[in-house]
């Protein structure tokens, strides 16, 4: 069970179609594989997206952190230390999803030892979530055709709508045509990315009012505290925070102030262990949780399933676990297959996929 190596692998998949909202965009996925060596002989693995517009990090820092500070601290404790491991990276201040990406490789190598999925150990609740679809920004018109293709091909009828352009009209009027070509047949909510002020997004919000919508997240920034919680307190759905929510404890701080209604949990940047100290978080607050997308590929997706099939507050909604249907290609032997609406965990153990040797050589950019 000891910690013998940490490896950190640069890769990049280009994406099919690019992914655009109102805090950036991403055109390949240009991400970090973590692979957690062990005494057993055992690799557990999980990957880092890079994602500067949110959390400052980069590929290269990625690599960085982890070659030269994570790994020299790590190498050398057991797959059972998780607290010391958790201790260890929290003396470093940010880089929340190289800490992330650790955290899952050392439980995937746990389970893999075990021989459990990793969704048994933290809670076991079920074997899979329905799936929601994230929608870029474009036209109307192309975004209702992305959105009918998806619920024709993959069964998917939860849709996340990028928001906070300006004028906000150009937002309100994908809402608006999605909901008049689906009807009710389809779930909705929106995603400003801090895009909008408070006022902007209470117009918006007004303007949709008649749209039926779920949720709606981050629509303008944390830091205009007064303005947002005004808006918190207007809107009549839950307002999920998302990047403004890193650690557990701004958890706390943005919902007893006022500022949040409902947090998305990515795995990405919390891990397994602090994923699950939000959960438990969200559980005492009485907040609804939605399992985020971190413009994740098949790994990260396994990461985020594993997670949300282990409680039955992170299965209830609609799960963010498509995004990678726009890459060209992935990581794993057997990759991720959406049907009706639902994706699958699966019943190997640790987060239960396997890294394809020939596309990582293929894609790996340090040989
Ligand atoms: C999301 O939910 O916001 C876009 C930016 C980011 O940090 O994550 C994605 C999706
Ligand atoms: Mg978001």
């Amino acid at each position: 069970m000891k910690i013998t190596a940490i490896e950190a692998i640069p890769f990049a998949i280009p994406y099919t179609k690019p992914l655009r909202f109102a805090s950036g965009e991403v055109h390949a996925a240009e991400h970090v594989l973590v692979r957690v060596h062990t005494d057993d002989g055992v690799v557990g693995v999980a990957e880092a997206p890079p994602r500067p517009f949110t959390y400052g990090e980069t590929q290269d820092g990625i690599v960085a952190v982890i070659d030269k500070v994570f790994a020299p601290q790590l190498v050398g404790l057991t797959l059972l230390e998780r607290e010391v491991i958790g201790e260890r990276l929290a003396r470093t201040v940010g880089n929340p999803t190289a800490k992330s990406a650790i955290d899952m490789a050392v439980w995937d190598a746990l389970g893999k030892i075990l021989g459990y999925p990793v969704a048994d150990l933290l809670g076991g609740y079920t074997d899979r979530m329905r799936v929601s679809h994230m929608l870029g920004f474009d036209e109307p018109s192309v975004m209702v055709a992305e959105a009918a293709r998806m619920r024709d091909t993959y069964g998917i009828s939860t849709f996340k709508v990028k928001v906070g352009r300006h004028p906000a009209s150009l937002d309100t009027a994908v809402v608006r045509a999605l909901r008049e070509s689906f009807g009710d047949s389809i779930d909705l909510y929106v995603d400003g990315n801090r895009g909008w002020s408070a006022s902007e997004s209470m117009r918006a919000m007004t303007e949709m009012a008649d749209l039926g919508l779920l949720f709606a997240e981050e629509l303008c920034p944390a830091d205009d505290v007064q303005g947002r919680r005004w808006l918190v307190e207007r809107l009549d759905v839950p307002f999920i925070a998302d990047e403004s929510v890193p650690e557990p404890a701004d958890i706390t701080r943005e919902v007893l102030g006022g500022s949040a209604t409902a947090i998305s949990i990515k795995t990405a940047r919390m891990g397994f262990t602090r994923s699950r100290r939000a959960h438990h978080l969200a559980e005492g607050l009485g907040l609804e949780v939605v399992m985020g997308n971190q413009i994740d590929g098949q790994v990260g997706t396994a990461c985020t399933l594993a997670f949300g099939t282990a409680f039955e507050l992170t299965s209830r909604q609609a799960g963010e676990l498509s995004n990678f249907l726009d890459m060209s290609d992935d990581l794993l032997a057997e990759p991720l297959r959406i049907s009706d609406g639902v994706l699958h965990r699966s019943e190997a153990p640790g987060i239960g996929v396997e890294i394809d040797a020939d596309k990582l050589a293929h894609y790996r950019l340090d040989r």
